[in-house]
């Protein structure tokens, strides 16, 4: 019993340092399945009657070709319990994960969701700003689209699935200074997901 719990925790150990280098040496990591199918559905239909607008077209007086809905979560209210949760669990799963490289304030005080339409032509080639610390996590509700990693000149395919979990290197993990040069497009089937990032303020 002992025994094997202690390999347990050798065991997750290497898991965790994988993944946390992974992310250092990529810039992205997929944790496929993270959700189970019931969860993600419960997620999924509280997700769906939450408040959207159309992103911002222009950031910090800068243009962007982002095409798609969003609504902002407040984790401090009573509203959208489940999909605080969840941002409660990843939050935890990553600050355990890739606890060797995130500043002890790394907290996720921006969260989203995402909707895109098959009418939506997702976002160009971006990577999301300084101003966002540690990781940036997207979780997979429902959908597809086709996400890259656009790395020395080329397209690099990152398949996605409903369920999965993304993390990507943002300000200040390892010699990161910002997320990798990532983009979103072909949504084939309308696509919901949830957007987790640090916004050092
Ligand atoms: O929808 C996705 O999978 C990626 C979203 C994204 O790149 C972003 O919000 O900056």
């Amino acid at each position: 019993m002992f025994l094997c719990f202690y390999r347990g925790e050798y065991v997750m150990k290497i898991i965790h340092r994988s993944v946390a280098s992974e992310i250092e040496r990529r810039g992205i990591t997929v944790m496929s399945g993270f959700l189970q199918d019931t969860e993600r559905v419960s997620l999924l239909e509280e997700a769906m009657q939450m408040q959207m607008s159309p992103a911002p077209r222009v950031i910090n007086s800068r243009p962007v070709t982002q095409d798609f809905d969003m609504g902002f979560i407040d984790r401090q209210s009573k509203s959208y319990p489940r999909s605080i949760a969840l941002i409660d669990d990843v939050e935890k799963t990553l600050t355990d994960v890739c606890c060797e490289y995130l500043e002890d304030e790394f907290i996720f005080n921006n969260c989203v969701v995402q909707r895109y339409k098959t009418s939506h032509q997702g976002i160009l080639p971006h990577k999301d700003g300084v101003a966002y610390g540690g990781v940036v996590a997207n979780v997979v509700l429902q959908g597809m689209g086709k996400f890259f990693l656009c790395e020395g000149g080329g397209f690099q395919e990152i398949p996605l699935w409903p369920g999965d979990l993304v993390v990507m290197a943002a300000n200040g993990y390892g010699r990161w200074d910002n997320t990798p040069l990532h983009t979103i497009s072909d949504i084939s089937d309308e696509r919901f997901i949830y957007g987790l990032r640090w916004r050092r303020v």
